[in-house]
């Protein structure tokens, strides 16, 4: 098992737009250890492959409060969608930032294992939310987006101040 670097914004990869796994091997499996490795230690509640360098479609998440419930999801897709909800939300690649998002507040999402088997899941709270923020990085999206331009250069000038200073 091996830590992954977590990419920071304003960091343009990761804007890249992740492909559809083909078939899940063994260095699909590897990655999904070593994203697993990473969340765990960053710590986070989820991680996309994106935020690793890697384009693909992956994403591994676990809203336990003792990482009992490791979840992974390749190729995911959101086959139902419910009603609106607020949440505050952070990201391991835009750290010390927390600001409330909107998302739908019940989803129904399809994807495969990290075995490649096909399953279904339903989500809401805070599964439904961290599911629907790795989708968004699969697609080059990120929470920040959601907000003011005002707000999201305050972030972005804030963030690259901090990299010049642990340059
Ligand atoms: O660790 C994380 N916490 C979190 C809290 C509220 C909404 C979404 C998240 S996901 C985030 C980890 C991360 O950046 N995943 O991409
Ligand atoms: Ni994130």
């Amino acid at each position: 098992m091996a830590l992954l670097n977590i990419l920071h914004y304003p960091d343009p990869r990761l804007r890249q737009q992740a492909e559809a796994v083909s078939g899940v091997g063994a260095a699909e499996k590897k990655l999904v250890a070593d994203m697993f490795e990473t969340m765990y230690a960053a710590p986070g509640i989820g991680l996309a492959a994106v935020q690793v360098n890697v384009p693909q479609r992956i994403i591994v998440i676990d809203v336990s409060e003792d990482q009992s419930q490791p979840l992974c999801f390749i190729n995911p897709e959101i086959i139902r969608r419910d009603g609106e909800e607020q949440m505050e939300e952070g990201c391991l690649s835009v750290p010390g930032v927390y600001e409330p998002v909107t998302r739908y507040e019940s989803i129904r999402v399809k994807a495969l294992d990290r075995d490649g088997r096909p399953f279904e899941l339903d989500a809401d709270g805070i599964l439904s939310v961290c599911i629907q923020h790795e989708i968004d990085h699969l697609d080059g999206k990120l929470f920040v987006d959601y907000l003011s331009e005002m707000k999201r250069s305050r972030i972005r000038k804030k963030l690259e101040k901090l990299k010049r200073q642990t340059l």
